[in-house]
């Protein structure tokens, strides 16, 4: 199959259903759409793409949005990216009362709200970042390397550990409170399901269990271990099929 090869994978369809189609990167943001839409339980079709060898996105999803990023969404007549975006929409349209918090709801409203919003806004920068701080050496003549490895080193250490401390400390002590009063999900206070706020933390959270430990405490790990091990986040692993931010036991 050619690098950029698309192929599609169509969940049964009952025909007066909506037509959702979700285009797909291959190890991307887009999990999170797949994860949502097994537990909203609703059919969706996926459009698969595969990564350059640069890892960017092949330029077929320019044809799908102008940005070329994914994930993107199509529903009827509907293009919409920014998974953010994508997480609200579907909820909105698609979700039933457990999967919403309504601003009566007070701090459940307000860690909804910012969860959210967060993991794109503040924690997925850094993390790029630091990924582009340790490919760049790798990208400069080899004769510079020695000199260049170094001043990114050095820029790691100064500019994103120590935002990735604070990053990693505020999100282990909010999941040990939302715990300790007796919840399990991001906007903690009554829910007993997934908002919008966990579809959005799932790959920050896995990310630095994963690829960023140092920065991950236990309850974050615990938090991933238990998202992984719901039906609906496996359905999406297996529709998706290799995904490489996966916590092993
Ligand atoms: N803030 C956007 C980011 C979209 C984004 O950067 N997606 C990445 C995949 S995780 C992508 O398409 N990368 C390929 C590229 O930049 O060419 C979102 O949350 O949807």
């Amino acid at each position: 199959m050619a690098e950029t090869a698309l192929s599609t994978i169509t969940t049964p369809v009952a025909s007066s259903q909506p037509a959702i189609v979700v285009h797909h990167l291959e190890d991307s943001r887009s999990q999170r759409i797949l994860w949502l839409l097994e537990e909203l339980n609703i059919p969706y079709e996926i459009k698969k793409y595969k990564r350059l060898p640069s890892r960017l996105a092949p330029k077929e999803l320019l044809d799908v949005h102008p940005l070329g990023k994914s994930p993107v969404i199509t529903d009827g007549d509907i293009t919409l990216a920014e998974s953010g975006a994508i997480v609200e929409y579907l909820i909105q349209m698609y979700g039933t009362e457990k999967d919403k918090v309504s601003p009566s709801e007070g701090e459940r409203w307000r860690n909804n709200i910012y969860f959210t919003h967060y993991p794109e806004g503040t924690v997925q920068p850094i993390l790029v970042r630091r990924l582009m701080f340790s490919l760049i050496p790798g990208k400069v003549p080899a004769l510079l390397r020695p000199i260049v490895r170094p001043v990114f080193s050095q820029a790691d250490e100064l500019v994103n550990v120590p935002d990735l401390k604070r990053n990693g400390t505020l999100i282990e002590e909010h999941l040990k409170k939302v715990k300790a009063s007796g919840c399990e999900f991001f906007a903690g206070g009554t829910g007993t399901s997934p908002t919008a706020a966990d579809y959005m933390m799932i790959l920050t959270t896995v990310i630095l269990a994963t690829r960023a430990k140092e920065f991950c405490g236990e309850e974050t790990i615990e938090y991933v271990k238990r998202i992984q091990a719901r039906d609906a986040y496996k359905r999406a692993l297996e529709k998706s099929g290799d995904y490489v931010y996966v916590l092993k036991e």
